[in-house]
């Protein structure tokens, strides 16, 4: 088991879009148990492996507050089920201390491998459904805070930036 190194905004390997993973193995199921064990150390509710610079197609979640419903996805998708939408205070591991509104699809249907390699489906809602489709935006080099304004993003920069520099010379 190891806890992985997570980068930070406005790192440019968080723009790497991940590659599908072809064969679930034992090496996939390793970096399954290191991304829960990082997810759950930090703590935070999910965790794709772009954050912790690995450009392969898996995420892991767990909304529950006594860390009892990990689910690892591998080639994650989503299908929006209807028109609704709904407006969440997202935050994330990559962007530490910057919390803002994000509107995204409410129902999803997501499909994905589980670490069998077998084919699961099944349909999210609420904080799940952001979470999952949160993920999967890192896996497409996107970050929550594309979504805000210029003006939020040039402020959130700058505020991690000098928060790195501070950091460096400690
Ligand atoms: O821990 C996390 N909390 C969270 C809260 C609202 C919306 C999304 C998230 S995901 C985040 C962990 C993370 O950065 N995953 O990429
Ligand atoms: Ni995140």
């Amino acid at each position: 088991m190891a806890k992985l190194n997570i980068l930070h905004y406005p790192d440019a390997r968080l723009r790497t879009v991940a590659r599908p993973i072809a064969v679930v193995d034992d090496r996939i199921r390793q970096l399954a148990k290191d991304m829960a064990e990082t997810m759950y150390d930090a703590p935070g509710i999910g965790l794709a492996a772009t954050q912790v610079n690995v450009h392969e197609r898996i995420i892991v979640v767990d909304v529950s507050d006594d860390q009892s419903d990990l689910r690892v996805l591998i080639n994650p998708s989503v299908i929006k089920l209807d028109d609704h939408t709904k407006v969440y205070q997202e935050g994330c591991l990559s962007v530490p201390g910057v919390y803002d509104e994000v509107e995204r699809p409410d129902r999803v249907l997501v499909q994905a491998l589980n670490l069998q390699g077998e084919p699961i489906q099944f349909e999210a809602d609420g904080l799940l459904s952001v979470c999952i489709q949160h993920e999967i935006d890192h896996l497409d080099g996107k970050v929550f805070v594309d979504y805000l304004s210029r003006l939020k993003q040039g402020r959130i920069q700058t505020k991690l930036q000098k928060e790195a520099r501070q950091k460096a010379v400690l």
